[in-house]
């Protein structure tokens, strides 16, 4: 069922369950040709979340700053394309939610084992706001934190399960946000694990 969080931001429940097996299969064949790694921040923390991408773009972070890359640096090769029921998954989702027209030119892959966590950001690298985000829950639960647009505005918590899928566009689009510490715990799907697929606009 959907649920509206607030104007521009959307919860689908479940969206992604009728196809999560072949959800899973293309990430992992993703993955397999660009793996998942840790990154550095700009600040040279290292992140606890691996990732990887697909699609025209891949968001990348190291010591020279957070940026969207055309090829994988630690490859460099091109990020491998984004498999075609990913792109149609974003943008059913994104109309669903009335945002239609999503074509997203990438598709981010964050990883998070147990105790993985991501601090309380706005996504701000993409050139256009106007386009809205999609993103999609896999595996393991996790407890989101949606934020105000200031970084101190208090953050609601919200449980995202296996299969809910996300949109936020308009004013809802530049929120600080975040995920807390991810419980331990086994999916049958995926394992010790939580994947989340972030679709933006970032051209
Ligand atoms: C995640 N990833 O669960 C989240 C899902 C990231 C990231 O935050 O930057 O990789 S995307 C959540 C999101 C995106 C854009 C706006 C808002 C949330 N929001 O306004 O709350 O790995
Ligand atoms: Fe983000």
């Amino acid at each position: 069922w959907a649920e509206r969080l607030s104007a521009g931001a959307v919860l689908l429940h479940g969206w992604a369950l009728p196809q999560d097996a072949e959800l899973c299969a293309e990430v992992d064949a993703v993955i397999g040709q660009a793996p998942l790694r840790g990154m550095e921040t700009p600040g040279g923390q290292s992140m606890s979340v691996a990732t990887s991408s697909c699609g025209d773009w891949g968001w990348v972070s190291d010591r020279g700053g957070y940026r969207y890359s055309a090829s994988d640096p630690q490859t460099g090769q091109a990020w491998p394309r984004m498999p075609a029921r990913l792109l149609r998954l974003a943008g059913d989702a994104a109309a669903a939610a009335g945002f239609p027209g999503f074509a997203p030119d990438a598709c981010l892959i964050n990883c998070y084992q147990p105790g993985a966590r991501m601090g309380l950001h706005q996504d701000k690298d993409e050139r256009d706001f106007s386009a809205p985000i999609v993103s999609v829950s896999l595996g393991l639960p996790a407890v989101f934190l949606l934020g105000g647009l200031r970084r101190a505005d208090r953050a609601l918590k919200i449980a995202l399960e296996h299969g809910d899928v996300l949109v936020w566009g308009g004013e809802d689009r530049m929120r600080f946000h975040g995920v807390q510490p991810v419980k331990p715990g086994v999916h049958p799907l995926l394992g010790a694990r939580r994947l989340n697929l972030t679709f933006r606009k970032a051209r």
